[in-house]
């Protein structure tokens, strides 16, 4: 029989690519549900049952459960620092959505459970100059997270463990560091480095500007993970039998003003850049350390900086010239 499988966050971003494999795998019944109106999801499967729907609400999370065998959690109020650090109260609100998931999950005898977590959680005190050590797993502890975002991704970490050890939930978690590439969100105030760096080169380009916004010095540090190693990395987690929690995240850590460099290359046009040290910049330096994830699942990435980037500036750039601005795709 084919599984049932609930994507919580499916609209979105990451939860949008995780339901394009699964409904390509052709092997599953597929439950997607997010609280945005259809419309705004960035991809939507006409198979698909599809919730539109508010998680937070402890009667949608058995609606969206009932008969499900796996349940995929990537549903969350977020995005870049320039929300996170901005709205910590909305970001600490969807603690909510976990529990909720978690409860349902309980209540209707779910298989397998997957949280997805973040770098927001380490430590801030590893993360205080430009270059530093990649994070292992074991340096969310003590717990010194990202203020508002970061403590709501680690109380629901914790809160997974112990689902894990009372009610015997299998679960697994995982801990993303920035994730960017095509069909994301690349500008209106929750848009991440990547793409909202692609998007102010590809408009000084078209509008002939010789400058952009650049957030902090550009010294600043941190490791960029494209949405295919994501969702690899995601899957094979799931797949096996460790409850342990994973850094899904790339080694190559660059600094801003690197990976501006290497989107000048990709879009063959220099720009002046006008530093803003008054805007939101977060932790001085992060990167992802994946020995553990390396040793125990043999996962690692496989996409350089520059090849994600080249598919995620080209996304954009069509996004920005056709006139269209369109932001979401189905299929069916
Ligand atoms: N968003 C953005 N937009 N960031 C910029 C810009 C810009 O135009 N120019 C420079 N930056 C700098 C920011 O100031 C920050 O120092 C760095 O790029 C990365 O910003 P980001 O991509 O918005 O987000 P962070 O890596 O700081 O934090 C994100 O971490 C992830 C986990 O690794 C979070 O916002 C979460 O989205 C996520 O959990």
């Amino acid at each position: 029989m084919k599984k049932k499988i609930l994507i919580a966050g499916a609209g979105g971003f990451i939860g949008g690519h995780l339901a394009n494999y699964f409904n390509d795998s052709n092997n599953c019944e597929l439950i997607c549900a997010d609280i945005k109106p259809l419309d705004f999801w960035f991809q939507i499967f006409d198979q698909s049952k599809n919730y539109s729907f508010d998680l937070k609400d402890y009667n949608n999370c058995l609606k969206a459960t009932e008969g499900v065998d796996y349940v995929f959690n990537m549903a969350c109020n977020m995005g870049g620092m320039g929300f996170i650090e901005n709205n910590k109260a909305d970001c600490m609100i969807s603690v909510l959505i976990n529990a909720n998931l978690l409860r349902a999950s309980i209540q209707n005898k779910i298989k397998k459970y997957l949280f997805s977590s973040s770098a927001c959680v380490y430590n801030s005190q590893k993360q205080k100059k430009p270059f530093v050590t990649g994070l292992k797993e074991t340096d969310a502890y003590p717990a010194d997270p990202e203020d508002g975002y970061g403590w709501e991704k680690l109380f629901s970490e914790r809160m997974c463990r112990h689902f894990n050890e009372d009610y015997g939930l299998d679960v697994r978690v995982v801990r993303y560091h920035n994730v960017y590439g095509p069909l994301g969100t690349y500008d209106g105030g929750r848009e991440k480095a990547p793409a909202a760096l692609c998007r102010k080169i590809i408009k000084a380009k078209i509008s002939n500007q010789d400058q952009i916004d650049v957030w902090g010095d550009g010294e600043q540090t941190r490791s960029f993970m494209y949405i295919d190693d994501c969702i690899d990395g995601t899957l094979k987690v799931f797949e096996n039998n460790f409850t342990d929690i994973f850094n899904i995240g790339s080694e190559e850590q660059v600094s801003i003003n690197q990976m501006i460099n290497i989107i000048e290359n990709i879009s063959d046009y220099k720009v002046k850049k006008n530093y803003q040290l008054d805007k939101p910049k977060g932790v001085r330096g992060r990167s992802s350390d994946n020995s553990f994830i390396r040793k125990k699942i043999s996962w690692d990435t496989k996409i350089t900086l520059k090849q994600g980037l080249e598919k995620t500036y080209k996304w954009i750039y069509k996004q920005m010239t056709s006139g269209t601005n369109i932001n979401r795709f189905s299929k069916s």
